[in-house]
């Protein structure tokens, strides 16, 4: 995927340092929000029929979507949207005009949850291989040339898998999470960790089931935006035990093991 350095994710270039301020102010609002939140707002978005209003509607309707997810692509500190596209049927556009047997991922840019709009779409011209039109099916994310930003791996029928690298970088902070429990849980599968940046609060589950067949990477990735520091990172493992770490340093990968 292919983004400009300072690029909104809407294919726009952001603005001044005045409206950079505003943006700044409205990311410590929009940290707030989690994946759980996400998740919960946009599955019942979509079971009410507001998807129109989420902004996720109108863009997917003519696609027929396979594997979905939530990662925070830009590591601004919300959770975006990316969905695989593509038909079953290979002839479908004969008895469909509307309809394609190859169709491009898209992108959603998480905007702001108090916005009109939560999602918006990334413009197809600034993501690079990502639009381009495949028979998409899975759809999985992992951390490929180790520079803290998620790349992307998509499956295509009848096609070699699609290696998509996030280019160049968001000049935004993040923390990599690799947990290591206790017992036969050695992955802490299940854990849930809060984080605290400033105003952030962000929230994961330990999970590597995100999306149609296929399995994410272990490590746990936050976008911190501007954050310098992490203040407070809280692990509940699958236990039920505690660990709190404070004052973290941000732009590394921090393994935490149980058992220190
Ligand atoms: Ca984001
Ligand atoms: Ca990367």
């Amino acid at each position: 995927m292919m983004m400009d350095r300072g690029d909104r994710g809407d294919g726009h270039r952001r603005g001044p340092p005045s409206q950079r301020s505003d943006d700044r102010r409205r990311d410590r609002k929009l940290s707030q929000r989690d994946d759980y939140a996400v998740r919960r707002t946009t599955r019942e978005a979509l079971d009410s029929g507001e998807a129109i209003v989420e902004g996720v509607g109108p863009n997917s309707r003519a696609m027929l979507t396979f594997g979905l997810f939530f990662f925070d692509y830009d590591l601004d500190g919300r959770l975006d949207l990316l969905q695989v596209n593509g038909h079953p049927e290979e002839e479908i556009a004969i008895l469909q005009s509307s309809q394609q047997y190859r169709q491009p991922a898209q992108l959603f840019w998480n905007a702001d949850p108090n916005a009109t709009r939560t999602f918006t779409p990334v413009d197809p011209a600034s993501t690079g291989d990502l639009a381009r039109p495949i028979v998409g099916r899975a759809a999985t994310y992992s951390d490929i040339d180790a520079d803290g930003d998620l790349d992307v791996l998509l499956t295509q029928v009848a096609g070699a898998p699609l290696l998509l690298r996030r280019d160049p970088d968001s000049g935004h902070h993040w923390l990599r999470v690799v947990l290591e429990g206790r017992g036969g849980n050695c992955d802490a599968l299940g854990a849930q960790l809060e984080l605290r940046a400033g105003e952030q609060v962000q929230r994961r589950i330990a999970t590597v089931t995100r999306s149609y067949p296929s399995q994410v990477e272990k490590p746990i990735t936050f976008g911190l935006g501007d954050a310098q520091r992490v203040d407070r990172l809280e692990i509940q493992w699958p236990d039920g035990l505690r660990s709190v770490l404070e004052d973290v340093g941000v732009d590394q990968i921090l393994h935490v093991d149980q058992g220190d």
